[in-house]
This record gives C-alpha cells, sequence and structure tokens, in this order.
C-alpha cells in the first residue's frame, strides 16, 4: 500500500483511475461469464476477488488517500466490487443448476431396461424328479434310506441270490474296483470283491441288516454299469428302489403301491401292468408298465392317433418289480415265515425322458444349461 500523501487527487492514483476500476470490474465480469464450469469459476473467484486480486489492491490503495478523498474511492470501488461478487453468485448459481441438470440426465436410471440379464440357474431334471418321486412315498410314510456307491460285490449280488456265474457279474456288465489284498498286493479286475453297484437293489439288502421290520423305505441314487453312452443308455444313472417287508404283504399291496405313484405322478386315472419276467432277488418278479401318460393307451389299434411316447402301444415299461425272495430275507436274517414283502426299482433318466418327450439321454448328461433351463420351474 501507498504511504499516506495528503496532496494528491484519487483520480491521480494509478490503481484507482475511474476507468482502471471500470476495467477490473469488466475484467471480472468477462473472467465469470467465460468460466465454463464451476472449477473454472473458482479460479476466476480466487483471481478477482482474492485478496491479491486488483480490486482489493485498489481497496487498499483507498487508505492512502486524503480524508476528502476517501469517499469517493470508496464508492467507486465499492460499487465495483459489489457488481463483481453479484455477477459470482449469479454465476455460481447458474453452473450449479446446468451441474445439478447434467447430473439428473447422466444418472438416470432406464427402470425400463431388463433386470434379469443373468438367467438364475436350475437345478438339474434329474434331481427334482428324484425328489417329486421320492416324495410320493415320503408321504406314505416311507423313509428314505442310502447306501455306498462303491459296493461290496456280497450286497451288490451274493445278498440278493445272484449265483456264482450270473452274466451280471462279469466285467463286461459291471466296473470292479482295483483294491489291495491283505499281503499288499494290488487285485485286479473282478477279484476285488468291491464293484460300483450297478442298481440300488443293494441298498435293500443294508436296510434288512441294520432296521428290523417293518420296513418301508425308499431308495434314490446313483448306480454305473458298463453301457456305451447313447440315446437310451448311459453309464452313469439313477434308480429308485422301493421296499416294505412286514407281516403279510401281498403282491396286491405292490400293485396297490405302484397304481398310487403313477397317478400321484401322472394323473388320477393312471394304472399299472404286471408282466412276468425274472430277478433273482425277487419270486415272483414282473415288468412293470405303466398306462401310457400321453394317449392314455387311445392310440392302440387307432393309425389315425398314433402316438410317438409309447409308440402306439398304449403302455410305458417303468422297471423291474416283485415280492422279496425268502432267500434274501435269509441272508439278511429276516424271518420269511413271520415276514414278507415286495420291492420294485426304476430308472429316473428312462421316465424323465418320457415325461418330458426327451428324445436324447445324451442331452442330460452334457451340462448344457439350455436342456436344464426350461425344467427350472420345478422345485
Ligand atoms: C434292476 O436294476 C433291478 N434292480 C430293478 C428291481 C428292483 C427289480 C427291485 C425288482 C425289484 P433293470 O436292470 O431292469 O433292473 O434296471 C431297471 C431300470 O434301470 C430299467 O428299467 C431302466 O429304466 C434303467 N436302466 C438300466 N440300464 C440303464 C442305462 N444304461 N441307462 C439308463 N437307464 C438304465
Amino acid at each position: 500500500m501507498s504511504a499516506p500523501n495528503k496532496s494528491y487527487d484519487p483520480v491521480e492514483v494509478e490503481a484507482l483511475k475511474p476507468e482502471e476500476i471500470e476495467r477490473m470490474r469488466d475484467e471480472a465480469l468477462a473472467a465469470f461469464a467465460a468460466a465454463g464450469d464451476l472449477d473454472a469459476l473458482a479460479h476466476a473467484k480466487t483471481a478477482h476477488t482474492g485478496g491479491t486480486s486488483p480490486l482489493a489492491l485498489a481497496n487498499r490503495e483507498i487508505g492512502a488517500l486524503p480524508p476528502q478523498a476517501k469517499a469517493a474511492a470508496g464508492k467507486l470501488v465499492g460499487q465495483a466490487r459489489g457488481a463483481v461478487s453479484k455477477a459470482l453468485a449469479a454465476r455460481q448459481a447458474e453452473l450449479e443448476a446446468e451441474r445439478d441438470a447434467r447430473v439428473l440426465v447422466e444418472e438416470a436410471v432406464d427402470v425400463t431396461l431388463p433386470y434379469d440379464r443373468v438367467p438364475a440357474g436350475a437345478r438339474h431334471p434329474l434331481t427334482t424328479l428324484m425328489e417329486r418321486v421320492s416324495d410320493v412315498f415320503v408321504s406314505m410314510g416311507y423313509e428314505i434310506a442310502e447306501g455306498p456307491e462303491v459296493e461290496a460285490e456280497w450286497f451288490n449280488f451274493d445278498a440278493l441270490n445272484f449265483v456264482p456265474d450270473h452274466p451280471a457279474r462279469q466285467m463286461q456288465d459291471t466296473f470292479f474296483v482295483r483294491g489291495t489284498t491283505p499281503e499288499g498286493t494290488a487285485t485286479e479286475g473282478d477279484e476285488s470283491g468291491v464293484v460300483l453297484r450297478t442298481h440300488t437293489s443293494p441298498v435293500q439288502a443294508r436296510t434288512l441288516i441294520d432296521r428290523e421290520p417293518p420296513v418301508y423305505v425308499v431308495c434314490p441314487g446313483r448306480v454305473y454299469r458298463t453301457d456305451e453312452l447313447d440315446a437310451t443308455h448311459t453309464p452313469v444313472f439313477h434308480q429308485i428302489e422301493l421296499l416294505a417287508v412286514d407281516e403279510g404283504l401281498t403282491m396286491a399291496d405292490l400293485k396297490g403301491t405302484l397304481d398310487h405313484m403313477v397317478q400321484a405322478l401322472f394323473g388320477s386315472d393312471m394304472k399299472t401292468r404286471l408282466r412276468p419276467n425274472f430277478f433273482p432277488f425277487t419270486e415272483p418278479s414282473a415288468e412293470m408298465d405303466m398306462l401310457c401318460y400321453v394317449c392314455r393307451g387311445e392310440s392302440v389299434g387307432n393309425p389315425d392317433r398314433p402316438c410317438r411316447t409309447c409308440g402306439s402301444e398304449g403302455w410305458i415299461e417303468l422297471g423291474g418289480c416283485g415280492m422279496v425272495n425268502p432267500k434274501v430275507l435269509v441272508a439278511c436274517g429276516v424271518d420269511p415265515e413271520k415276514y414278507s414283502g415286495f420291492a420294485f426299482g426304476f430308472g429316473i433318466e428312462r421316465m424323465l425322458m418320457f415325461r418330458h418327450n426327451v428324445e436324447d439321454m445324451r442331452d442330460m448328461v452334457e451340462g448344457d444349461v439350455r436342456f436344464t433351463r426350461p425344467f427350472g420351474m420345478e422345485i
């Protein structure tokens, strides 16, 4: 700041000349108008209203003026500073409004956009079907029973009355697990006594050894056979086994239970039929068929209404069944004089095929979500 000077006129102090003050004011107004955003305006604010801005410096010069000149100079600078701060506030408000409008547009959420680009997964239909079938029996009071997939040959075959040279016991049908003898040498092929179970029937023997009759169990599970993977076979598939052992059970109970199952799964007008068959662990044994759930048997002898699901035979093969062979009861410590039982077992893949018109079993094992997703609503 200049030293007090009692003799000079304010118009003679360069910084306080009216045209200088106007220039400072106009430069400030122009800088504010030119500021394109709030950052630029903050810079312009510091430059034109800060402590070292031309107008602030001019203001300080007023103190150096003689008293009679101070009022006029103060008015001049005060008016200029007032105009500058008014313009600054106006531009600030303008730029803030612009920013708010832009943010509203930029951060807008389009509520009409699809929200489910990542599709929800779906449980595999084999799992849901197996649970659905098990539920039918659980609701009748049956319990779920399980057994190991790597099974002793005794449970898989011997306890179930398979004779030692039964063809199913050969390596072309059964996966034998390589083992170790007590002496520590590796056993080869069918010497190990351990197999990947070829059906869920060994759970029958395990259950009868574990529990006292009455026994009512349903056994869902994975089984293995040396079958090639093709449209109707897979080397790893799933079965559901049912076993009931109690006093006085007959084929009529078996038939009634089968009918109830197909009615619960396919509709109240469904029924089953039995055809004679042979299984070593049931006697008598039967093949069980259910009425074709698509044509309800109406395609039989009716060339105008052919049915692809049953090949116009009216019936679909479900699996095997029969009365538990007394030899199995004896092998498992159950008195066949007191107790009798029935059992049945069928493949879940086959049931899924005809229930949902799946033409190729390979689709079930390839893990393609396009196969699984349409079943995703089943719980
Ligand atoms: C059995 O496995 C008997 N344990 C069933 C049984 C249980 C009979 C209780 C009596 C009493 P089978 O070998 O027929 O039976 O097989 C039953 C079902 O498994 C077949 O009807 C078929 O649906 C299914 N199945 C068999 N092999 C395959 C395979 N490679 N791929 C898919 N499903 C198969």
